[in-house]
């Protein structure tokens, strides 16, 4: 995929898993679909997350609803999982399995990777990183282990220390801040809460493309 037009696809860039829904993950990712999302990572994780055969069961599902409408399905972490449902990426982050090793075993798919420093970054370009997950931007419920909230400045401080690659934010990114990111310097924003908890989802999605646009 050529840069372009993967920094088109993470213009909105849409993350959850079974713990981030109220209602039926695969009924969530076809409204946010409706709404106009970009591009898909199944994350499960966190307390109650489905594991093994369960897991393995929603991701395909979710691959097939991406798959139908033409949406990159990008798997969290689990790299075995990525390659057992031959996502199109797979996106890992500082503590996870080293992104050159996962580049190694996947091939040709997207490689996301999430930093929080230029020092990060620069490793990130260097291990083969397609695209990098910037945050979190601001303060955020979902994930427990977050780093320290890090303003839309970390993006601009990026782009003059010249990490030319494609990078979205993330991190308490809603519709009413969204923009920000963007003009800080992001190719797109990543969400988990404005879109799976909102009680309209189709509708949060849409609102949030308005301003990634
Ligand atoms: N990484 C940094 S912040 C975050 C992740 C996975 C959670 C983002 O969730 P939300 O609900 O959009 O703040
Ligand atoms: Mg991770």
């Amino acid at each position: 995929m050529k840069q372009q037009e993967l920094e088109e696809y993470l213009s909105l860039y849409f993350i959850m898993g079974s713990v981030n829904c109220s209602q039926d993950p695969v009924e969530v990712l076809k409204q946010a679909i409706d709404g106009g999302i970009t591009l898909f990572q199944y994350r499960e994780k966190g307390e109650g997350a489905l594991q093994g055969n369960e897991k393995y069961r929603l991701g395909e599902k979710l691959k097939k609803v991406c798959l139908n409408a033409g949406i990159p399905f990008i798997i969290n972490d689990d790299v075995n999982l990525g390659i057992a449902l031959d996502a199109d990426g797979i996106h890992v982050g500082q503590d996870d399995e080293a992104a050159h090793t996962v580049q190694q075993k996947m091939g040709n798919k997207i490689l996301g990777v999430s930093t929080h420093t230029i020092a990060e970054a620069r490793k990130a370009v260097f291990d083969g990183a397609d695209y990098i997950g910037v945050g979190p931007i601001f303060p955020t419920r979902s994930k427990d282990d977050a780093n320290k909230v890090q303003g839309i400045q970390i993006l601009q401080q990026f782009r003059e220390q010249q990490i030319t690659l494609p990078m979205v934010g993330i991190g308490g990114i809603t519709a009413a801040n969204a923009k920000q990111v963007i003009d800080a310097g992001a190719n797109g924003v990543s969400v988990i809460s404005a879109i799976a908890g909102a009680d309209n989802v189709k509708q949060a999605a849409l609102q949030l493309k308005s301003k990634v646009l």
